[in-house]
């Protein structure tokens, strides 16, 4: 993206709305805007972030087009670090389309995806962590995601990510010394001290990688596949868990031939739920293929809810869908089981436990009666432990490519305490301090490529 043009766009959604904001960026803004704003101060005149009443006018015809708004804002302080103006149109397709069209003929340029946010990033309002925050912030469906979003924003991720990289480069500084004035004899670091401060960031660096499993959940929900052998209950389950009548339910086995999915959002965190066909032996074409896209889902959930019937179990086909649950899910507490229809049984003790494996839990319940329905969604939010991780304050990842730099720096980390264990030459060391440095830089955008930089605000939307 060139950034020396001045850019337009309109930042408002497209639609009927109250308003509508045309949003300039770049060093010909306050020109273009003296053309086409006629207030009470002219544009060299007004103030800073104040806002302004006028017109919008044709500077061809003098034609007034609109009353409205504008803000004019000093590179200083503003989103873009660069000359900026926003003007508060009427909303109205096509009236400010036409306003657009208008800046556009006195020379500014339809602006890229995300480009008024890459040149917050390109002028150091803001780093890369910062920048792909904004993206979350918008798409933000729930609370969580929100929290962590904003968090990001306000540059908790950039501080840390800062502080770890600089107690690496003060480590690294050390060793580089010993390399440079051996001869000098000056006062160095020894080498158990330097191992102790590696160990500690490492510590820290593992602490942000593992909360992006939970991170995770937060920014995209949690995937729960609900299965078992067909006529158990499940889609009755699926129906109780999202509060609705959304699938057939029959006593006729292997009703449920597609997947169907729904959600519900409990404290903020969204939960997916995967209704699936009842896994049975070759009944014809169609459940066959329902039962192959049972198997998709088995691969991709999070959580996976085994439902029993209670009233009629069938320990080697229960054990069956079981054995293919254990082979996908590698923590067995990430599979629940739930023995349905209890309002059939006398007495809950008598039933047939399964499964006995003291990770897994067993949840008795009744989709019908909608008895013990809340039971599974707090085992859920339980297993993924995620509410724990925001209420600590700590970092939470929520990006893959911040994910896997970490480990990448953590990787590196672990190699130099090796390293500095077995008396490595320092020259060896420099290597992996470097590529640690380098793989902390890429996260915050201090080390970055052209093609990186497009992939991620390509993702944005035009006038942001
Ligand atoms: N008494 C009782 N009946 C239930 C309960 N849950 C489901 N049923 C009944 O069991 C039968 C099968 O229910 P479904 O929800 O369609 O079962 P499913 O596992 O989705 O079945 P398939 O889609 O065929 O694999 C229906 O007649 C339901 O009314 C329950 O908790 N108690
Ligand atoms: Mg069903």
């Amino acid at each position: 993206m060139r950034t020396e043009d001045t850019i337009a766009a309109i930042s408002t959604p497209i639609g009927k709305g109250g308003i509508g904001i045309i949003r300039i960026s770049g060093k010909d803004t306050f020109a273009i805007a003296e053309k086409v704003l006629r207030g009470s101060k002219g544009i060299s005149d007004a103030e800073s972030h104040r806002l302004y009443n006028g017109y919008f006018v044709n500077p061809e015809s003098g034609e007034k087009l609109d009353e409205v708004m504008y803000v004019k804002m000093n590179a200083k302080n503003s989103y873009t670090r660069e000359d900026m103006i926003e003007i508060n149109t009427h909303g109205g397709v096509y009236l400010i389309k036409r306003l657009l069209e208008v800046v556009l003929s006195q020379g500014a340029r339809l602006a890229e995806a995300g480009e008024f946010t890459f040149r917050a990033f390109i002028n150091g309002r803001i780093d890369l962590t910062q920048a792909e925050a904004v993206a979350d912030l918008i798409e933000s469906e729930n609370e969580k995601s929100l929290k962590t979003a904003i968090r990001q924003v306000a540059g908790e991720l950039k501080n840390s990510i800062k502080e770890i990289k600089d107690e690496i480069i003060d480590i690294y500084s050390n060793s580089e010394a010993e390399i440079d004035f051996v001869e000098e004899d000056i006062e160095r670091e020894d080498k158990d001290s330097v191992i102790k401060r590696l160990k500690k960031t490492s510590n820290n660096l593992e602490k942000m990688i593992e909360s992006y499993q939970a991170g995770r959940y937060y920014k995209s929900g949690i995937k729960v596949g609900i299965f078992g052998r067909v006529n158990v209950g499940k889609s009755s389950l699926f129906n109780a868990l999202i509060g609705k009548d959304r699938v057939i339910v029959s006593e006729q086995p292997g009703t449920t031939r597609d997947v169907i999915d729904g959600e519900i959002e409990h404290n903020g965190l969204v939960l997916k739920f995967f209704d699936t066909a009842g896994i049975r032996e070759g009944k014809g074409i169609i459940e066959n293929e329902g039962i192959k896209r049972t198997k998709l889902i088995m691969e991709n959930s999070d959580i996976a809810v085994l439902v029993i019937d209670s009233d009629d179990i069938k320990k080697d086909e229960d054990l069956e869908v079981y054995n293919e649950l254990k082979e996908k899910f590698s923590e067995n507490r990430n599979v629940l089981i739930a023995y349905n229809k209890i309002d059939l049984i006398e007495d809950i003790a008598e039933i047939e436990i399964v499964i006995s494996n003291k990770e897994i839990r067993n949840i008795f319940i009744s989709a019908k009666e909608k008895i013990g329905i809340d039971k599974i969604i707090d085992a859920i939010i339980d297993n993924v432990d995620a509410d724990k991780s925001l209420e600590n304050n700590n970092i939470l990842i929520v990006n893959v490519r911040h994910h896997e730099l970490l480990k990448r720096a953590n990787e590196g980390i672990e190699r130099l305490i090796k390293g500095y264990t077995e008396k490595i030459p320092n020259e060896f060391l420099a290597i992996d301090f470097s590529e640690t440095i380098e793989n902390l830089g890429k996260i915050t955008g201090d080390v970055s490529s052209d093609d990186l930089l497009n992939r991620i605000f390509s993702k944005f939307c035009i006038g942001k």
